[in-house]
């Protein structure tokens, strides 16, 4: 098979899955640069002379011709296909594929991405009403692609065409963010239709596994930095019990001073019954706070003489999707983001969690200390607490204690990745 030339993508891109789907059921081949590193490659001189966008997907054909736009790069690509239907069979079809191919792109892919930034706060600052305003903007569109579906197996005509793997390219991305179960109930057609392309024989192994969320995400701001009380200011023994009056509606506590409603009266956390711990998690925050981690009189060492294996426990956390990890940073921030939805867990967590390795070649990685011996009573605050794999960690192994000691001392280093940065949960 010879090969179209070379496409610059990532394995995780969608818009790069779109065109390596196309590829795939037009029996053609394409070769992917190895060597490229997103955020360095397509910003050298040599690639933006190339495509000055410097964005990609970007093709260089096997003859020199270049081309982006990811819908410029497929309907070229599907163009070289010998004796199959993807652009349509008359130019009344090709007008259709045309159509719906541009509607993907604008009325449901454009909103999904800016949904997408403003939860990650690539877009500043994240703002509710914009949010709001796509994911309508977004359901119209789903919607007139369920109605048109609810009579036709595919979109523009009665094979599969490059506007139906566009179709499903970008539901895939928006299935592991904004549509969620509640709305992929009420879309049996699309959802039908997706199946149908992702499960082709000539696309499985290009769509691969697909990650549905239950709950569509939600933003959630930054931590703001806690002030570390000062020792005297807090009494070292029973701290004095949290007031019982419920805040008033408006009041506002100048750590949280975005919190604008009242918090529902909580229901009694079992947490709370668990038989009283000799291990005081707050002392434990203070000493990692101040200490060295590693060394005589250091974190470490006051935490094996404290620490209290029935009433806590230790566990390692391992990211599930780390395929889908690009830049470090934002590899970070989704740490942060997943200790921020943690946050009504304080009292009975620790966390010490790292981004290993290098852009496109990470893993999330790193330690829990946390009350009991379940882990789920802790975590599943967090909407997203099943996006990662929780192993409980016995200290008395030589190995695992490693692990542990390496990931409160931001060290840790799994196959070769080495740490690059970390987050605490205190
Ligand atoms: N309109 C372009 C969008 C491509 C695009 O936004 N690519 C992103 C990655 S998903 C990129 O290369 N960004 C690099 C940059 O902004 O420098 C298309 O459809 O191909």
């Amino acid at each position: 098979m010879t090969s179209v030339g070379t496409l610059w993508t990532i394995p995780q891109q969608d818009y790069g899955r779109r065109i390596r789907a196309i590829v795939a059921f037009a029996g053609l081949s394409i070769d992917l640069p190895e060597t490229y590193v997103h955020f360095e490659t397509n910003k050298t001189p040599a690639f933006l002379a190339k495509f000055p966008h410097g964005k990609i997907p970007a093709l260089e054909t096997t003859d020199g011709f270049k081309l982006f736009e990811t819908q410029a790069i497929a309907r070229y690509i599907a163009s070289l296909a010998p004796n199959t239907t993807l652009l349509g069979s008359n130019i009344k079809e090709a007008a259709l594929v045309d159509q719906w191919s541009a509607f993907t792109d604008s009325e449901l892919n454009a909103p999904g991405r800016i949904i997408f930034q403003l939860l990650i706060g690539a877009i500043t600052p994240y703002t509710k009403p914009v949010h709001t305003t796509m994911v309508e903007r977004l359901e119209r569109a789903l919607n007139t692609v369920e109605k048109h579906l609810a009579t036709r197996t595919f979109l523009a005509t009665e094979r599969i065409t490059v506007a139906d793997i566009t179709l499903a390219s970008v539901v895939q991305r928006q299935c592991s963010f904004v549509i969620d179960a509640p709305l992929r109930a009420k879309l049996p057609n699309l959802l039908r239709h997706y199946e149908t392309i992702v499960n082709h024989p000539s696309l499985k192994a290009v769509f691969g596994e697909t990650e549905f969320c239950e709950k569509a995400r939600q933003y959630t701001p930054p931590a703001k930095e806690k002030k570390e009380p000062k020792p005297a200011a807090k009494p070292a023994a029973a701290p004095a019990p949290k007031a019982e009056k419920k805040p008033k509606a408006k009041e506002v506590d100048d750590e949280e001073d975005d919190i604008l409603v009242p918090e529902e009266p909580k229901a009694k956390n079992p947490l709370d019954s668990l038989p009283k711990s000799t291990f005081n998690l707050e002392d434990w925050k203070r000493a990692y706070s101040n200490k060295e981690t590693r060394g005589a009189g250091g974190a470490l060492e006051w935490f094996y003489e404290h620490f209290d294996a029935e009433g806590f426990s230790a566990w390692r956390v391992d990211f599930k999707y780390n395929n889908e990890l690009t830049q470090t940073f934002m590899s970070s921030n989704q740490i942060g983001g997943f200790f921020n939805r943690l946050e009504a867990s304080r009292k009975y967590l620790f966390g010490s969690v790292g981004v290993l390795g290098q852009t496109n070649d990470s893993i999330i990685s790193g330690a829990l200390i946390l009350r009991g011996q379940d882990v789920k009573g802790v975590v599943d605050v967090a909407p997203d607490w099943e996006s990662y794999e929780y192993v409980k960690l016995d200290l008395s192994n030589a190995e695992q204690k490693a692990f542990f000691e390496a990931a409160l001392a931001w060290d840790l280093e799994i196959d070769g990745k080495k740490w690059v940065d970390g987050k605490n949960f205190k």
